[in-house]
This record gives structure tokens, sequence and C-alpha cells, in this order.
């Protein structure tokens, strides 16, 4: 892809309504336009990242046996009376009319109109448990839409919710999503960690948000430092691993402002284990019961022939909103560089030809060198523009492929200057360049 024919509208300037790194980034580099206050549009750089961090979220729902549906964005509120949170959700809800007067709403979270679907179907402990997913647009009326797309009323959210014969199983099924999220987090390259939090508007007595560490976050945490040396490897999906899993990280005291209890931190961590400091919530994971199903009427036969209500939880990750927390984590405002992780970059590779005005020979060597690239599933963007240097540098350390071909006077023969962002260059093949690059995506 040409540079000058991609839809990348980079600003000169950082604008100066944008308060924290993701926010001033995405909307410097045109990744997202604001159509009107916490709603944005996502041009195609915004786009591509978000959907990438989508498909691995969605693959780590499957790797857990999650299966996927898709709700619609738009509820009737009869179910959120059955629930009675109509009422109790207050102002955050976007309430509409139809044209019959009917009462609907865009929906800021699916628990009522998954049991709904639940209900209906599903009759008898044999066919537990069941989790389902969907990824889907919210809208909450947020009181201070701000910082972007972090907090913003119109978002793009995965939830996942299960459905099971009793506490011990569904114990299970949180710890299976507690594993997922993990996973998750991990392959996009972040450190995340699981937190016990308040359960808000969602109910029930057992949660955890997943938090990334960051000065901007708008969570406050206190945590034992050593939980970070933990990770889920060797973690197998059966019950007793999850559950050791678990442990291994409830062990450590790590809570959000919420749940945070001063006397019981310093009893608990030891002065040199203490953090206290800010993050962003990336997921949040619940478990609430009967909360939904039994006011709704979501019960299955037992084996004996009673009948019970099913126990329910709900797991969320803010799909669009893991945009911005990876900038805020790998974004170098000073030096003005972004490294997005291979994983979720936009294009594995930037392709900068430094030359004079119809210098054809080297945009001929550029493409020839996307062609190869495109051979192997490698994504690049040419830099065709007769801009100089060290203004094509900048413009490609703003969009953040992780990599980096110069093709100059040094360009010698078979051997490219190939970067690494943040790295020195080096003098290689296309070959092992190609390698390289295929090595490190291979790890994700
Ligand atoms: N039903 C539950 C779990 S599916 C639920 O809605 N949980 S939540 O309220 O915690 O939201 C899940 C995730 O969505 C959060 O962890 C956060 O990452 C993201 N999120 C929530 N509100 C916003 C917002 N206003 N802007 C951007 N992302 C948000």
């Amino acid at each position: 892809m040409y540079i000058s024919k991609s839809f990348i509208p980079i600003l000169k300037n950082t604008p100066s309504e944008a308060k924290i790194k993701s926010h001033q980034l995405m909307l410097r580099v045109g990744m997202i336009k604001q159509s009107s206050a916490g709603i944005y549009s996502w041009l195609p750089l915004g786009f591509k990242v978000m959907k990438k961090i989508e498909k691995i979220v969605r693959e780590e729902q499957n790797k857990i046996g999650a299966q996927e549906i898709l709700m619609p964005t738009i509820q009737s509120s009869e179910i959120w009376k059955e629930s009675g949170r109509y009422e109790d959700y207050g102002e955050e809800m976007l309430r509409i009319k139809d044209r019959q007067d009917r009462e609907m709403l865009y929906g800021p979270t699916n628990e009522e109109l998954v049991t709904d679907i639940f209900r209906s179907s599903v009759k008898s402990y044999k066919s537990l448990p069941q989790l389902l997913y969907h990824i889907q647009w919210k809208f909450r009326d947020e009181i201070r839409p701000r910082f972007g797309i972090m907090r913003c009323r119109e978002f793009y959210m995965k939830d996942a919710y299960s459905f099971d014969i009793n506490d011990e199983e569904a114990f299970f099924s949180y710890n299976k999503f507690f594993l997922s999220y993990l996973k998750t987090f991990k392959r996009l390259n972040l450190t995340a960690i699981p937190m016990a939090a308040d359960t808000g508007p969602i109910g029930g007595n057992l949660s955890h948000e997943f938090i990334i560490l960051a000065e901007t976050g708008e969570s406050k945490i206190y945590t034992d430092k050593r939980i970070f040396d933990l990770d889920s490897e060797g973690t197998k999906l059966e019950k007793k691993s999850l559950e050791d899993l678990r442990k291994k990280y409830d062990q450590f005291y790590s809570v959000t402002d919420e749940k945070f209890d001063k006397d019981e931190f310093e009893k608990k961590v030891s002065e040199k284990n203490r953090l206290q400091t800010k993050g962003i919530e990336v997921g949040h994971i619940f478990y609430f019961g009967d909360k939904y199903s039994k006011p709704m009427g979501g019960s299955v036969d037992l084996p004996g022939g009673k009948k019970d209500f099913v126990k329910m939880g709900s797991y969320g990750v803010g799909v669009s909103r893991l945009v911005g927390a990876i900038i805020e984590a790998k974004y170098d405002e000073k030096n003005e560089v972004m490294k997005w992780p291979i994983s979720v970059a936009p294009y594995d590779i930037a392709i900068i030809p430094v030359m004079s005005k119809n210098d054809n020979s080297t945009l001929e060597k550029a493409n020839n060198i996307y062609l190869e690239l495109n051979k192997y599933n490698l994504s690049a963007i040419i830099d065709d523009t007769d801009e100089n240097f060290s203004s094509k540098i900048k413009k490609m350390n703003l969009i953040g492929a992780p990599y980096q071909i110069i093709i100059g006077k040094q360009t010698d023969g078979d051997l490219l200057e190939f970067k690494e962002v943040g790295n020195d260059s080096q003098n290689l093949k296309l070959k092992d360049i190609i390698n390289i690059i295929i090595e490190q995506k291979a790890k994700n």
C-alpha cells in the first residue's frame, strides 16, 4: 500500500484537547475521528488494529470452548423490567422509543438478553455448561466521556456469559475465563494483573478486574509487586489446574480502590513489596449466581427431577479500549515513536525509499520488496512521497509498524537497511528480514 493513497490523515501537531498519549497519538495519526462527544469513527489505521485485537480475543474465547453469537445493539425494555435493572441502571442507559411507542434501549451490556436466549432453549442440566459470547458495540451515556476511546459512550466490547448447574461448576467456568484473559492480554504484549474488584451495576460478589499499569489510568490500585512475576504457563483447562492458577494469583493482595483497606494492605504486604499506583481496566469478570436467572425464570431440570435456576457469570473485555491501552503502554511520546506489538500492528513493516522526485528506480525497488513480502503474508506500507528522509521517518515512527526497511544510497546489492523500531539498523538480505518477522509473528 502506498502512503499517498492510504487514508491516514496525519496532523502536524498534537491536538490540544487530547490529554493522554493514546488520545494524542490516535488523533495525530488519524486512527479515529470524533463524531460527537464520546462517539468516534474508526479510520483505517485504528480499525486495522482494533480488528486484530478482536481476532486474538475471539481465538482465546474459542479455545476455552465459548461459542460466538451476535446479539443486537437495540434491546426491548421488557427484559430489563423483568430483571429489575430498568430503573436501577439510571442515566447511563440510552432509552429510545420506536414508532409504536415501545420502550427500547441501546444495550450497555447483555445479561438480560442472553438470559432470555438461554431460557427459551435450554431446559436440562445435560446441556450445561454453556459459554456464549459476542463482540458488539455498547452504549453507555457516561457523564464525563474523556480520553478519547478510553472512556467513551459508544465502545466495542467482548462480553461472554456462562450458565452452570451449581456453584462448583460455575467457578470452573469463571476460572476458564480467568485463564483466557491472562492469555489474551499476554498475546497483546500487555501485563494485565487480575485484581479483586467491586461488581457495581452488574452485581454478584466475586469479581476481578484486569488492569494494566499506566499513570494515566483511571483506576487506583493497591498491589503486591510479586504478582508481576506470575504467569499462566502450564495451566491446563481442568478444574484443579485452574483452581491452582486462581489461588496463585489471589494469594497476593491486589485490589482496586473500592476494595482497598489500608490496615489489611499493610498487614499482608511488606513495605518493599507495596505498590500503589494507577491502571487501566481492560477486562472485568463477574460471578453473580442466579441474580438474573431467578427473576427471569432461567431454570433447568436437575438429575433427580427437580428444577433449579442456573448459575451465571459474565466476562467483559474492552476491545476498543485496548487499542488505547496498548498505546499507553508502548508509545514513547517524548521521541514520538510508536511500536505496535507485531500481533496487532496495522502493518508489519514500513518501506521507506529515500529518493528525489521521479526517482523511479528506487520506488521500483520498494515495489518489488513489497510484492515479495506479500508472498509471505507480511503487510507493508511504502512511503512513496517525495518528502525528505527525516519527515518520512517521523511519519512512520508515528504509524508504528514495528519494522522498517530503508532504501537509500547505502543500499547496495542484496543488502537492505533494516531496523526494528527502537534498535539500531543493520544490513540484511530480504530473505533474512522475512525470516526474522515470520519468527516474531509465530511467537504470538
Ligand atoms: N457485563 C459485564 C461483563 S461482560 C460488563 O459490562 N462489564 S464492564 O462494565 O466492566 O465492562 C467490560 C469492559 O468494557 C471494561 O473492563 C472496559 O474495558 C470496557 N468499558 C467499559 N466501559 C467503557 C467505556 N465507557 N469506554 C470504553 N470501554 C469501556
